[in-house]
């Protein structure tokens, strides 16, 4: 008999001793410390025993477009695998949206769901998308639900939020979010969806170019109405039911699913609007700065979606070191390899530290919130720390996945490894909702417009900061002083600082932990 090597193994992420420290630390201090850990051990022992074979499934049957039915009547039906619909019902009854809106945690609610979608997301066969997209759209109608609405608004909002934040796999909601259009994917201001009042309501005329979570049965998206100026100033936001009381499709028309590098079993999809009802959500023109509260907390998911995929493809890499002989030793024997795994575990340690702090931030504004305070520094800096820590995680996450598949040689460029799809999926964790440029942009709008930076360098002196920090607070002051007032040379630095910023504000979490 031939040699077989052995393959890689996906084991239990709970009891890895990186997630037992990342666990410690984000839950110290917390009265449901105990309930949220015995709940992340059960469902990290589901996924082992049947999860994560759903997503394997789910990836290998992607979505289908059927635009006719057989007697030629326009249908667009999605037809997803039943893979992919045990993994909706799963996020409903698991509460993967539910947790973070929990009245009867409002200590820790946050950190137990994000530790939670931490687990789930490298067994969820990207479902993590959707989920990100529902809960951006339950935190924006919570948002709006504090301020003044119309009559309507608010009865449409309170009931889809109902829906969102349910863990009954029947009455559960997924949202997408339609902002990108074919002139407009960084520069959503000019996206040329037109808004046509018709009585109380709207009618939307335009092609949204990428449409994840079609299947959801509803969406928030941005139109311009009839009267409104060029830009983003005259975008507005709309409320939008995606199928008509028949389960038809709202006056819109899916044109293809998209033949993506990676996410293959999400179905994302090109759709145009046909004249679709839809209706007006706040001011109109304020529909870029009211969206964002939405796609601030999707941009936490993608950093928690990206640790996860790193930690995911780490211990497989180690598992693989365990087992493979070269040279009459392991790999993981072999100091070279041992040393390349080793910067992996720090790098991935790092950026999960950065990551379960900014969920950290968002746990405090919100139980703040909750009782009707806030903290101007805890909400500055998660203005600031929201997109550091997307654009960071996303391509550090880039880096490692490329330097880990590659530890696994030849077998790591093979299909049905499963390997090379963790690749292609990392990849689109640095585009989605926003490159590492508009991030990096958007961290200078957060310190000219918040004063982010002061408050930031104040968070990173506290306490007992290192030599190292002190090293890193220096370089962030000599490029500041270098950019002055030149808005351009800010804007020509924007990325250096970014990641300055993150490599200062990890440095001072090491120090604290
Ligand atoms: C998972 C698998 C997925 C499958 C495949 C997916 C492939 C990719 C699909 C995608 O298309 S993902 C991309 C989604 N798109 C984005 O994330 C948008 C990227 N662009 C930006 O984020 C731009 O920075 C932005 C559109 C927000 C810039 O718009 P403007 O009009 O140039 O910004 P402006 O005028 O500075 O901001 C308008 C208002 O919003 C301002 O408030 P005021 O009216 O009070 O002045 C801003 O302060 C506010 N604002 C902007 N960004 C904000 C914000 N407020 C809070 N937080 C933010 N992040």
């Amino acid at each position: 008999m031939s040699f077989i090597q052995a393959a890689p193994e996906f084991t239990n992420p709970f009891e890895k001793q990186l997630f037992q420290e990342i666990l410690q630390i984000t839950l110290k201090g917390k009265t449901k410390k105990d309930t949220i850990t015995a709940d992340l051990k059960q469902f990290s022992d589901q996924l082992l025993r049947e999860v994560h074979d759903w997503s394997l499934e789910a990836d290998a049957h992607p979505p289908q477009h059927i635009p006719y039915s057989p007697f030629g009547e326009r249908i667009d039906t999605i037809k997803v695998h039943d893979s992919w619909k045990k993994l909706d019902q799963l996020s409903a009854r698991e509460g993967l949206i539910q947790l973070g809106y929990n009245p009867d945690d409002l200590e820790s609610g946050r950190l137990h769901q994000f530790l939670k979608l931490f687990l789930f997301h490298p067994s969820s066969a990207f479902y993590s998308c959707p989920l990100a997209m529902t809960d951006g759209a339950a935190k924006l109608i919570t948002t709006l639900l504090k301020g003044p609405l119309k009559e309507n608004e608010k009865e449409i909002l309170t009931n889809a939020l109902t829906h969102l934040t349910s863990r009954d796999p029947e009455h559960f909601w997924t949202s997408g979010q339609w902002m990108t259009e074919k002139s407009g994917g960084s520069d959503v201001g000019h996206s040329e969806t037109v808004a046509k009042k018709e009585g109380q309501d709207y009618r939307l005329y335009g092609t949204k170019w990428f449409t994840s979570a079609t299947t959801s049965q509803m969406c928030f998206t941005l139109a311009r109405t009839e009267d409104a100026p060029e830009g983003s100033r005259g975008l507005s936001l709309f409320f939008v039911k995606l199928h008509k009381e028949d389960g038809s499709l709202n006056q819109m028309q899916v044109r293809r699913l998209k033949d993506k590098l990676g996410t293959h079993a999400l179905p994302t999809a090109e759709i145009d609007l046909q004249g679709t009802p839809a209706t007006l959500i706040g001011n109109s023109g304020e529909g870029v700065k009211t969206i964002s509260h939405l796609f601030n907390v999707t941009r936490i998911y993608n950093a928690v979606t990206s640790v996860a995929n790193f930690f995911h493809i780490l211990h497989l890499a180690i598992d693989y070191s365990e087992k493979r002989v070269a040279f009459k030793k392991r790999l993981c024997d072999l100091p070279l390899h041992k040393r390349m795994l080793d910067e992996a575990k720090e790098a991935c340690r790092d950026c999960m530290l950065l990551t379960f702090y900014t969920v950290g931030l968002l746990q405090k504004e919100e139980t703040l919130a909750a009782k009707g305070k806030r903290d101007e520094a805890i909400s500055t800096l998660l203005r600031l720390m929201t997109p550091l820590t997307k654009l960071y995680t996303a391509k550090i996450n880039m880096r490692w996945t490329s330097e880990l598949i590659e530890s696994f040689g030849g077998a790591g460029y093979i299909e049905d490894t499963g390997l090379p799809r963790l690749l292609r999926d990392s990849q689109v964790l640095c585009i989605w909702e926003g490159t590492t440029n508009v991030l990096s942009l958007d961290c200078l709008r957060a310190i000219t417009k918040e004063n982010a930076l002061s408050v930031f360098l104040k968070e990173v002196s506290s306490s007992k900061s290192s030599k190292a920090v002190e090293g890193l607070v220096n370089d962030i002051n000599a490029l500041t002083a270098k950019c002055g007032n030149e808005s351009e040379l800010w804007e020509y630095h924007a990325r250096d600082l970014s990641f300055l910023l993150c490599q200062t504000m990890i440095e001072y979490l090491k120090c604290e932990v």
